[in-house]
């Protein structure tokens, strides 16, 4: 008895001691920082359009399915084990074979993989295809709008559905989108569509007009239940190369002549507690509202480049440029992980990727193409070496 207090008391005052530490972990996580939550046993929030898709798949079918075969199996057990122990049933059957079951157990789990499957083919497919989205401005006044429909055969905007026609306030930058009475549409399927608005775009706003087939977000369940929240993914606009090596990885970006860093995991007593292994000496930067073209490689085994908060996560392999992408609306700081493991620190390389507004992204990139000893590409870059000279520069 004495024993048992004892072990109960331990186990309280750990599970206690855990708890305060929690909270005091959790009240330094600042806003926009995405970290694992200590005790949260959901998954961390959704970050991007196809990370919403992939959630959704898992809590309205993976997770059911999953509890269901549990229970079921348990409760197979549970029966198993009362009915047929030696006191119950004393004198066993013997039996070999019952056709009948051997079908249902064959044919139920087929049928449980279909409805996996159908799902999440059509996931693996968005995450794999590049979007392909274009955006097109008009002017103030505009009535009738024309936006080219030169996407490859099977690509081709050919309904509603592959459209999103708004207007944009240049004051404040409001979007207001425009419903099917608001505008006509002529010509799904060939070369040029012509939108005819009711009303003239107003004084002090722009018309944007979205086109495309790489739709993703949240969709109501089988098309019938809840809001629809998805929106028309555009086309890549910067590229990124993540090169995986032990222990760590390298960026480059090849638009802007190739500027490169290392991001090694950033020593313990430079970052609080709760960022240890995930915080990195160098962040990627990236606009929000914009496509990013991932491609990755790896100098020496295989590792992976992965950040749950946009799901991704792709195979960095030495020989080979494997390529994937996101995006994301909402600035922060997004960590992940290397996800192959491959050697003695493989879980000391960790990813961290920095959402910031375009005119932030830029100066980043001039002041990256600064200390590298390039060109600056962007504008206001002057000012930025005047102002900021001694920033950190990048580990090379
Ligand atoms: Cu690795």
């Amino acid at each position: 008895m004495k024993a048992i207090i004892g072990i109960a008391t331990a186990l309280f005052t750990l599970i206690a001691a855990d708890a305060a530490l929690a909270q005091e972990a959790a009240s330094t996580i600042s806003a926009g920082e995405d970290v694992p939550i200590d005790k949260a046993i959901t998954l961390r929030e959704a970050a991007s359009p196809i990370a919403v898709e992939v959630h959704s798949f898992h809590n309205a079918i993976l997770l059911p399915v999953m509890v269901g075969i549990s229970l079921f199996v348990l409760g197979l057990l549970v029966w198993v084990v009362l009915r047929y122990n030696r006191k119950a049933n004393p004198n066993a059957k013997q039996f070999s074979h019952n056709t009948l079951v051997e079908v249902i157990w064959t044919g139920i789990p087929i049928f449980i993989l279909i409805i996996i499957a159908v799902p999440s083919f059509d996931l693996l497919y968005l995450q794999d295809k590049m979007p392909d989205g274009q955006v097109n401005e008009y002017e103030a006044g505009t009535r009738a709008a024309a936006f080219p429909n030169d996407f490859a055969p099977s690509r081709k905007v050919t309904k509603e559905r592959h459209l999103e026609v708004s207007l944009v306030d240049q004051a404040n930058g409001a979007v207001t989108t425009l419903t099917a009475d608001d505008y006509d549409v002529e010509g799904f399927g060939d070369e040029e569509l012509i939108i005819t608005l009711a009303n003239p775009v107003p004084d002090g706003s722009r018309l944007r007009i979205i086109g495309g087939r790489s739709r993703m977000g949240q969709k109501p369940v089988l098309g019938l239940f809840g809001k629809d929240e998805s929106q028309i993914i555009p086309e890549p606009t910067v590229t990124i190369k993540a090169t995986g090596f032990q222990w760590g990885w390298t960026y480059s970006y090849p638009d802007f002549n190739d500027f490169e860093f290392d991001a090694l995991i950033a020593p313990r007593d430079s970052v609080p507690s709760h960022l240890y292994r995930l915080a990195t000496t160098n962040d990627v930067v990236v606009p929000a509202g914009e496509t990013i073209r991932l491609v990755t490689t790896a100098r020496d085994v295989i590792h992976a480049w992965a950040i749950p908060a946009f799901a991704v996560k792709i195979d960095s392999i030495p020989g080979r440029l494997n390529e994937t992408w996101f995006y994301t609306e909402k600035e922060g700081t997004y960590y992940g992980q290397c996800s192959e493991i491959c050697g003695i620190d493989h879980a000391f390389m960790p990813i961290s990727v920095k959402v910031v507004s375009r005119e932030e992204f830029e100066v980043w990139v001039d002041q990256q193409l600064i200390d590298n000893g390039l060109e600056p590409t962007f504008s206001g870059a002057d000012q930025l070496a005047e102002a900021a000279p001694a920033a950190p520069a990048a580990v090379n």
